[in-house]
């Protein structure tokens, strides 16, 4: 399957839970406030969440009064432009790393696909020629440092570990200098998602990133938080405390594939001023894209 393949496989879900529905809807053409009303409950239910919906759909009704728009494909492509302003700000990849090494910190509770991001971004960057490095930072739990080990092997990258139970801090300091004495291009930094409780899990995150800042200065380059998007709302609510234990520069919507719900994209994105970099749509090393809003939003709308 090529990639643009893989990209509408991964959103199948989402593209056919929110296109039956809205196709319904938009073949009543009649614009009245029935139509609005059942379009927010659409939307709401794909996760777009009360706020964004309730403004999206005012804006809609706006323009379709202001513009006189009485076609359905009219509508539908200001519902498509509306959307694509609210992503625009999001539209924005990351790469290729510039700095040597570049330091990308992964940050999520635990499940969201941390460790399998990594192994997709280590593949990615090793696909354009660089040289990637794995700092094992999650020490906490059991099997974790062997599941980035596998990644390492897979990817043939490089590995930085300590024992389980070590300090993570500790961990990714080693990693740095072993990533500038190697002449790596890319340090990818795994985290746990859990510890004994979540507070200490934010000390242990700060410290992370203190300790990162003083092994190479202007260091993390990147501080990328996961979130699975079958969670829904509940994303926001994650990415708002983990913002505060380290100022986050983008996010990775992970499980797309997974979820009819694909909306949590949009939501995001309005509410956390915080680019979407890549999207997840699946467990392979190939299921890591770049988000491109355009894409994204043709992809919900484009039934085959
Ligand atoms: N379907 C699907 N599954 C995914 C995706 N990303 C990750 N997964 C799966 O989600 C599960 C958890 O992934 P991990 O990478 O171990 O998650 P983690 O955040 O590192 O978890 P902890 O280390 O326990 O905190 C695995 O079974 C992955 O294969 C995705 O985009 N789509
Ligand atoms: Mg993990």
């Amino acid at each position: 399957m090529g990639l643009f393949g893989r990209i509408k496989a991964g959103l199948q879900k989402t593209r056919s839970g929110i296109m039956n529905r809205l196709e319904g809807l938009f073949s009543r053409k009649n614009f009245d406030d029935g139509f609005f009303e059942e379009l927010e409950e659409v939307l709401i239910s794909a996760d777009l969440g009360v706020e964004t919906t309730l403004d999206l759909v005012e804006d809609l009704r706006q323009k379709v009064k202001d513009e006189k728009l009485t076609e359905p494909d009219d509508v539908i492509a200001a519902l498509k432009q509306l959307l694509l302003d609210i992503l625009g700000e999001s539209e924005e990849s990351l790469e290729p790393p510039t700095e040597k090494p570049s330091v990308i910190l992964v940050l999520g509770v635990n499940g969201v696909g941390k460790t399998t991001t990594i192994g997709k971004l280590a593949a990615r960057y090793r696909r354009q020629g660089k040289k990637v490095l794995l700092a094992a930072g999650d020490t906490f739990r059991a099997a974790a440092i062997e599941q980035l080990e596998i990644w390492a092997e897979r990817t043939q990258s490089e590995l930085v570990k300590h024992q389980h139970g070590a300090d993570p801090a500790a961990v990714i300091f080693d990693a740095i200098n072993a990533a500038r004495a190697r002449g790596c291009d890319v340090v990818l930094c795994d985290t746990a998602g859990r510890l004994h409780n979540k507070a200490s899990l934010m000390e242990e995150l700060k410290k992370v990133h203190r300790v990162i800042a003083k092994a190479l200065p202007g260091a993390p380059h990147e501080v990328l938080l996961v979130l699975d998007a079958t969670t829904g709302q509940n994303a926001l609510a994650q990415a708002k405390v983990f913002n505060e234990a380290a100022p986050l520069t983008g996010l990775v919507l992970t499980k797309l594939d997974g979820t009819a719900k694909g909306g949590i994209v949009i939501a995001v994105a309005r509410s956390l001023k915080i680019p979407v970099k890549f999207i997840g749509v699946g467990e392979g090393i190939e299921d890591l894209q770049p988000f491109i809003a355009q894409e994204y939003v043709e992809g919900l709308f484009h039934a085959d």
